[in-house]
């Protein structure tokens, strides 16, 4: 037993061990659980990162776990985030709908719970305390209002769908076809799901230029960039060109996507902006300093359209994702 608790004492002088047992001044440091899709898009690379570097630069405890796309494994992680007792819990959920069990037993356990980058369906109040992201709806009716500016009153559109169920994938498409339907020559004639994925765009795409609609699609609308530069690819193997014969109009404004569009590949891409990491903390940081009542139940990125007309190589070496 001696030998343990010394153990211990040696750990916690290490200051890489700091984390379990506080920090230089005694004080125990925020602990934060934080469960993350997975790594399915640059978009989502960025958010990591984002998410990690901003809890290193604030010396808080991040338990980050990985969910490789599958919702039973961000379940499992807040389960154990409960279990240990986390100052505060947060989370992109993949999809919407299923998280009401499990944010009813961080409400029991009185954890409170941020929803970052998207959202979930719940059917009661104060189940979380805080949405964290960008405003979906808004960025599809500005991908549609581009191509009816840019493109015109008639077009085949093909609609590269993300995660079905998922908040950003049912809100893009809810936005973008407000704005579709005041314009009965622009018609949605495809529309799959490519699950955000550059594989999976790429594969739907290819299926899209081989059904019989393929000579109607004039427009590509992706619900992110990842699916469309999988499309691209396919495009040009089936021997058409990108961003010509096929316009294309995608959401992120992940920087390989902004090389797309400065190569002409590529039309426009919506931004939405990944790094929220700091957002978070901010609210976190808040709230264990002034309690529950100081934080704000929206935080919404401010964010920008880009095509050939503002994207310059100087923008693109500024961009951080
Ligand atoms: O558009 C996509 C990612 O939830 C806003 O998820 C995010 C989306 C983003 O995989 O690239």
């Amino acid at each position: 037993m001696k030998k343990i608790v010394s153990l211990i004492a040696l750990a916690c002088a290490a200051s890489s061990l700091m984390v379990a047992c506080g920090d230089s001044n005694g004080e125990k440091k925020i602990s934060v659980g934080f469960s993350q899709i997975g790594a399915e898009s640059d978009w989502r690379k960025a958010s990591t990162e984002s998410i990690q570097t901003e809890a290193a630069k604030r010396g808080i405890d991040l338990q980050f776990a990985d969910a490789q796309q599958k919702q039973e494994n961000q379940i499992k992680a807040i389960r154990s985030f409960i279990a240990k007792g986390v100052d505060v819990i947060s989370f992109s959920p993949v999809v919407s709908s299923g998280f009401e069990d499990v944010l009813k037993e961080a409400k029991a356990a009185g954890i409170p719970v941020i929803l970052f980058d998207r959202g979930v369906d719940v059917s009661e109040d104060g189940l979380f305390k805080c949405f964290i992201g960008s405003d979906f709806v808004e960025e599809g009716r500005r991908a549609a209002n581009w191509i009816v500016q840019n493109v015109g009153e008639e077009a085949g559109i093909a609609e590269l769908v993300g995660t079905v169920g998922s908040a950003p994938a049912t809100e893009r498409a809810k936005g973008f076809r407000e704005v579709i339907e005041k314009h009965p020559g622009l018609k949605i004639i495809k529309s799959q799901s490519g699950d955000f994925t550059r594989s999976q765009g790429k594969e739907v795409m290819e299926q899209f230029l081989k059904s019989p609609e393929k000579d109607q699609i004039k427009v590509l609308f992706a619900h992110n960039d990842d699916m469309a530069l999988g499309a691209i690819q396919a495009i040009e193997e089936a021997g058409k060109k990108p961003g010509k014969d096929i316009i294309i109009v995608s959401i992120d404004g992940v920087r390989e996507m902004f090389k797309s569009i400065l190569a002409g590949k590529s039309n426009c891409t919506v931004e939405c902006n990944p790094l929220i990491g700091g957002a978070l903390f901010d609210v976190v940081e808040k709230y264990m300093k002034e309690g529950e009542k100081a934080i704000p139940t929206r935080i919404v990125s401010e964010e920008g359209v880009f095509d050939s007309k503002n994207i310059t190589q100087a923008v693109i070496d500024g961009r951080k994702y």
